[in-house]
């Protein structure tokens, strides 16, 4: 067993799994891509949203200016919506999805700078089609919050490494607890939030070439 989620990040950090991603692993993070994103891929591999993203940059609707992009999605129709979308799945109900949470977060907050300073997992939570890992992702990717995100990798590599546990929340405590408590010696990263946010991306990037552990790994802690 390891000593807590802290020994785990170090023995991802030494396999250096991130050196073609950005700062903060998720592509154009701390934007309104994030929150786009974040309802793209429920379901689905991550490839596809790309393709979808892209579609939406391509035709404007996704711009520089995420309050502009936020409007674009507000008067958009759920159909034109829908087809953009299409290579990520289920684009009925995202398209949907992602109208009705464009214009909730346009009247709650008035701007995406403000939806940013203001938004509480409570109120993203409410919103239809924002479950937890959703939630989560747009709290820290889009809002650079104090959150680590916890995803279907997440939980099976933590079940391969012999841990159990009940829910979404105690795995989610557990990450947190072990990097906030040994946070003083990760001096290299600006803040808690950067650190949940590369080893939330180390894990899926581990996942995704199907490595695994062995006792070399931790050896060294
Ligand atoms: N997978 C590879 C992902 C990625 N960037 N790169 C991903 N999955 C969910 N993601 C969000 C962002």
């Amino acid at each position: 067993m390891l000593e807590s989620s802290y020994s785990l990040f170090l023995a991802l950090k030494k396999m250096d799994l991130l050196k073609n991603s950005s700062l903060y692993w998720w592509p154009n993070a701390l934007s309104f891509e994030v929150v786009v994103g974040a309802i793209l891929t429920q379901n689905t591999k991550w490839e596809n949203v790309e393709k979808s993203l892209k579609n939406l940059k391509d035709s404007h609707i996704l711009c520089k200016d995420n309050t502009q992009s936020l409007k674009n999605f507000s008067k958009l129709s759920v159909q034109s919506l829908a087809n953009l979308i299409y290579p990520s799945g289920f684009y009925n109900q995202k398209s949907s999805r992602l109208y009705r949470l464009s214009l909730a977060i346009l009247e709650e907050f008035g701007n995406f700078e403000n939806f940013v300073e203001n938004v509480s997992r409570e109120w993203l939570l409410s919103q239809k089609g924002i479950g937890m890992e959703s939630a989560d992702s747009i709290l820290n990717y889009a809002c650079d919050r104090e959150v680590m995100v916890v995803d279907k990798y997440t939980q099976k590599l933590l079940a391969s490494l012999g841990y159990e546990f009940d829910d979404y929340e105690e795995i989610q405590s557990w990450l947190e607890r072990g990097i906030e408590e040994n946070f003083s010696q990760l001096q290299e990263y600006k803040s808690l939030s950067l650190v949940y946010a590369r080893f939330h991306g180390k894990i899926v990037e581990f996942s995704k070439k199907k490595l695994v552990f062995n006792a070399k790994h931790f050896g060294d802690f």
